[in-house]
Parts: structure tokens; sequence; C-alpha cells
């Protein structure tokens, strides 16, 4: 029993040696995120390794037990007393797993319940359209930080409309989004939209989203062509995009609380959409609310304006730094540069807000 304590106190001092705290221990390997929604899930994640590890604990005590004490020993009877068909011990075991499934059942389903929650009055509602093999996101209702609020919304979709906005494919053609779906009525493709202010990404730019900390968002997704799966690692969270999502039979609308710290994030898409998949990156860029609000009323008054210039107006880095753009020619391994910047500070430094715009 003294080796055995002496081992448990050496394991719990290599762990607090090892330069990890508690807390970090404690999520067992769960990532941080930046969302109540990924701590809740977190907690959960905890509590169920704790649960996991409390179980294993009594089964591999009862395995030692056994095999310390209940050896064969010299002189006894061949086999040992038989204990099969103790009807109250059978039940025991068969229900125990039950509760146990039951308690993890519930406590799954309230977190599922908070991470699907919508309220009806979210402070940012987002269109992202997704296509191969990019994204376009456009803002179409803000409520600013003084309670004013901006529509954006301009006009349901054509399938020709992305089409007229340039995008274009890899080899600089315009992108044939009429492509997998094509001949199909215009009328049904009405679930793509179009907002006055929106943020494209290209061959050459990674489209980055940029939305207030501490503020609501809605997202509503649609995909121009294949399915496809928007994905911010840090929000832990990740749905399909679909093209036509109601007859998909697909929820398009999630929200999140709240974006808990400024800073950049990298999106991707994890839904096998093609052949540049892999390189259909986007950038959450968190920015305080006041800044948010700026940018929004720049981008409003400047039309022209490239999301770059908009971020720099709000004193932001331009370009992305968690990822690099969709790579034609496949030169990289798909590994994010680590020279692209710090995406924890993202404020260019000397800068003030609306001194230049
Ligand atoms: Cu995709």
């Amino acid at each position: 029993m003294k080796q055995i304590g002496a081992v448990v106190a050496l394991g719990i001092g290599a762990l607090l040696m090892s330069g990890c705290d508690a807390r970090t221990a404690m999520r067992f390997g769960w990532p941080a995120g930046i969302t109540p929604e990924a701590k809740k899930m977190g907690d959960l994640w905890t509590w169920s390794v704790i649960a996991a590890l409390v179980m294993g604990i009594i089964v591999w005590g009862l395995i030692f037990w056994t095999i310390t004490f209940h050896r064969h020993k010299a002189g006894k009877d061949e086999f040992p007393r038989q204990t099969a068909y103790n009807v109250p011990l059978e039940l025991g075991y068969t229900a125990v797993p039950f509760v146990i499934i039951a308690v993890l059942f519930y406590f799954t389903v309230v977190v599922q319940n908070d991470v699907e929650k919508k309220t009806s009055d979210p402070k940012v509602i987002v269109d992202v359209t997704a296509f191969q093999w990019n994204w376009k996101f456009g803002y179409r209702d803000v409520t600013f930080t003084d309670g004013n609020t901006y529509n954006g919304f301009e006009r349901a979709a054509s399938p020709f409309e992305l089409q007229s906005r340039n995008v274009r494919t890899e080899h600089g053609e315009e992108h044939p989004i009429l492509g997998p779906a094509g001949g199909r009525d215009d009328d049904i493709r009405d679930y793509l939209k179009f907002n006055k202010i929106e943020t494209v990404g290209s061959s050459t730019e990674i489209p980055i989203l940029v939305l207030p900390t501490g503020k609501r968002i809605e997202f509503e997704i649609a995909s121009a062509d294949v399915i496809h799966s928007f994905w911010v690692p840090e929000f832990l969270f990740k749905r399909d995009v679909m093209p036509f999502p109601k007859q998909n039979h697909s929820d398009s609308v999630f929200q999140i609380q709240s974006i808990d710290r400024s800073g950049a994030f990298v999106g991707r898409c994890a839904e096998m959409c093609g052949t540049y998949h892999s390189m259909m990156n986007f950038e959450v860029r968190a920015v305080s609310p006041q800044k948010f609000d700026s940018y929004i009323r720049y981008r409003e008054q400047n039309p022209t304006a490239t999301n770059a210039q908009a971020l720099e107006s709000i004193c932001e880095v331009p370009k992305s730094v968690t990822t690099v753009p969709f790579n034609t020619r496949r030169a990289t391994n798909g590994d994010t540069p680590k020279e692209l910047g710090d995406a924890s500070n993202t404020s260019l430094q000397g800068c003030t807000v609306g001194a230049n715009g």
C-alpha cells in the first residue's frame, strides 16, 4: 500500500511539474474553445472522463483483488466456490450500466440543446455561402453597440449572381455556378442570399469574416453547389453546408452565444467537396464591438473598398494570419507558415481607429 501511494504521489507530482496547469490537465485533451458553448462541451467531456475513470478504478480494483486474493491454492478443490446465478447481483450489474448511460445521455442532451439554442435577437446575422472552393460572407443584420441597427440584405439570388460578382475559379474562368445543380429552376435556388456588404475569398485572398466579441451571432449557411461543411475548430462546432437546405431537410441556421476573446481563428471546410477541398480555408477575426461597429460603417460608406482596407481602417492586420490562400499549384503541403503573424494579437501597432478613415 505504501508503494502504491508513493507511485500515485510521483505520478501526480510529475503531472504538476510538467508545466501544464490544472485546468489544462482537467480538460483531458479537450481544446479550450472560444465560445461558451465550447466550454460547456468541455465540461461535459471532463465529467464524462472522470465518470469513466471512476468506473475504471472500480474495475481495475476488482481485477487486482481477484488475481491477488483468489489464486488457486494447493490442497484446495479444483474449482473455487461457484457464484453464478446470483439473481440480485446479476440484476444489479445489468441495471447499473443503464443508469450510467441514462445519466450520460441526460447531460449530453442538456449540452446539445444549449449548443443548438437559438434566440430571436442575435446581434449579428451572417449569410455564409460556400462554393467550390471558397467562401462568401455577407452581413444581413447588425445591431450596433449604441442600439442602432443596420440591414444589409440585398436579395435572394438567381444562379447567375455569383458569376456576375466575379467569382472565379483557380484557372481564372468564371465560376461554373450552375455546375452540379445545373438544370434546376431558378426559383428553388432562392436560398442563396446576397448582401450589400460581402467578403468573397479568391485564389489570392483568404476571406476574413470580421465578427464582434461578446455578442450573439447567427450564421445562415448555404452551398451554391455541392455539400461543404462550415468549421471553425475553435468554436468546436461544424455543420454541413447544403445546397437546397430546405429540400435536404437540413437546419441551415445556428447561433453562438459569443466569442470570448479577440484574435484570429482559422476556419475550414470539413466536408470532402472536391479537388481543392483542403485549401478551402477562411479566417474569423474577432474584434472588439467598437472596432466591429467602425468596420461595418466603413464598409457601408466605402462600398468599393476592399476588405483589407476596411480591416486597416479599424487598425487590424489586413491579411489573414492563420492560413494562406488557396494554392492552385499545390506548392505547399498545407501547413500554415509560422511567419504569418500573431493570431492572438491582430491589432496594428501605433494605429488609432478612425484616424485614417
Ligand atoms: Cu468545401
